[in-house]
Parts: structure tokens; sequence; C-alpha cells
């Protein structure tokens, strides 16, 4: 029996309730390039399907305004509206007024007491992970994981498991000694298609998403005297997700 010795966590939804902040970040980009664009909560919800910034306006003008003239080349113009939009969402990040979930750090550093040694497996831009760990974890956060595997450092991002098997090779780790962390039905497909348990932490826009398959969904990670909801899945008797609840789990 492997011995759970790595835990794994996505970025968006499950460190942090990001999404949003990457919608209204999309949203200033496109008025900041005087596109009459907007992403309405549950039209953002919808594009969420879509992984990848890039790839979500590209979904976008596919999709929704299969008659707008791009002035020049697609893959630039696109490229330059997400790498203004991945600014705005970095310095709004870097503001450092982005609660970290309940339990996140709580669990982080009982993780890293124990010896459990931790990744990072996103499929948002590098500078997005940084802008969020520093300013709203720790200012020494990332030196905490091993690897931060992120964005494009991968051909296919979720539900693909390739940023998965990436993060995994990157600390020689085999999946029977892990344990993923996610908040979405994509993040979960692609853990689960690395072979990675997976535990869910449903999050702001994935309330209504598919999680068969999970090893455990709870509402969040829980608190002392904010204890987790089990939405499905048996908690063993725990209120919070600890290490021990996670050894169990993993057994
Ligand atoms: C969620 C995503 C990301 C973000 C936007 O990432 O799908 O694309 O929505 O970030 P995670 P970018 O795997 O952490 O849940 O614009 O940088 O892609
Ligand atoms: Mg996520």
């Amino acid at each position: 029996m492997n011995k759970l010795t790595t835990l794994l966590f996505d970025v968006d939804g499950t460190l942090a309730e990001t999404e949003e902040i990457h919608r209204q970040s999309f949203n200033r980009s496109f008025a900041q390039a005087g596109l009459d664009w907007h992403w309405s909560q549950s039209m953002y919800g919808e594009l969420l399907a879509v992984t990848g910034g890039k790839e979500r306006i590209r979904h976008y003008l596919a999709n929704h305004l299969p008659a707008f003239s791009v002035p020049g080349d697609l893959d630039e113009y696109i490229a330059d509206l997400h790498a203004a939009k991945t600014i705005i969402y970095t310095d709004t990040v870097a503001a450092g007024n982005v609660p970290i979930r309940p339990g996140v750090k709580r669990l982080i550093d009982e993780a890293r007491q124990s010896g459990l040694r931790l990744g990072i497996a996103t499929t948002t831009t590098p500078a997005n992970v940084t802008a969020l760990l520093q300013h709203n974890l720790a200012p020494d956060a990332e030196s905490w994981f091993e690897v931060i595997a992120a964005g494009g450092v991968v051909p296919a991002k979720k539900p693909a498991p390739d940023i998965y098997h990436y993060a995994m090779q990157a600390m020689h780790v085999s999946a029977a000694e892990c344990l993923a962390f996610e908040d979405s039905e994509n993040g979960l497909i692609s853990a689960r298609a690395a072979g990675l348990q997976t535990l869910v932490a449903i999050s702001e826009y994935t309330r209504d998403h598919n999680f068969d398959g999970a090893a455990l969904v709870l509402d969040q990670l829980g608190e002392p005297g904010s204890p987790f909801q089990v939405l499905s899945g048996d908690a063993r008797g725990h209120e919070m997700v600890t290490v021990g609840l996670l050894q169990q789990l993993h057994s």
C-alpha cells in the first residue's frame, strides 16, 4: 500500500475564490481595449466550461460574436487582450485583498509540519499564481510548493490530465502516493484521468458541476468551530480536512 506523501493543489476556486476576479479583469481589459463585450456572472459560469483565458476568449468570439472582424492576426489579438487582462488581474490580487479559502492555510501548515510534499497544478497563468501566493498566503509561500505547474507548460489544459502528469513527473512521485484538491468538474476529470484520488471543495462558480468520482465533496475544508458540510462521500466523522482524514481517505 502506497503511503500518502504528496498533496497537489489546484488554484482558482480551490486556494481562493478567484474566478470572480478573473471575470472582472476580463471585462476591464475589454473596456480598456474599447470593446463593448461584457461577461455577466451567468455568462462567465458557462464560459468556465472552457479552461484557459485565451481559449475562453477564442470560444467567446467563435460562439457569441461570429461576425466580429478581428483587426489583424487572431492569435495575436487574443494574446494581447489576455496579456492586458493578466496585468489587471495580478495588480488586483497583488493588493492582497483576496482571502485564501477557509481551511487552506491551516491544512497546508499541518501538511508541511507532518512532512507531506506539496505541489500545484493549475490552468491559470504563472504570474497569477505568484501574485496570489505572495500577497495573500505568505511572502515565501511559493517556496512551500516543490512544483508550480501552471498555464501553457503543457499542450492540453484541464480536463486533460497533462498538468497533473507534469507536476508528478517534476516531483518524481506516482499518483498512488498523491491526493489532489480541486473545485471544478474539469479539474476533477483532469486529476482523475491522471490517476489521482481527488478531494473537491466546491466554489462560487462550480456548485452545479458533476463531481462523480471524487473521493469526497465538501463545501469547504473547514476550520475549528466552522465545520465543513459533506456533499458526498464519507468524512469518517471529521469536521475539517486534516492530514489524519487525508491519510484515512488515501488508505
Ligand atoms: C482555472 C482556469 C483559468 C482561469 C483564468 O484555473 O480555467 O483559465 O479561469 O486564468 P484552475 P487565465 O485550473 O486553477 O482552476 O486567464 O490565466 O487562464
Ligand atoms: Mg479550479
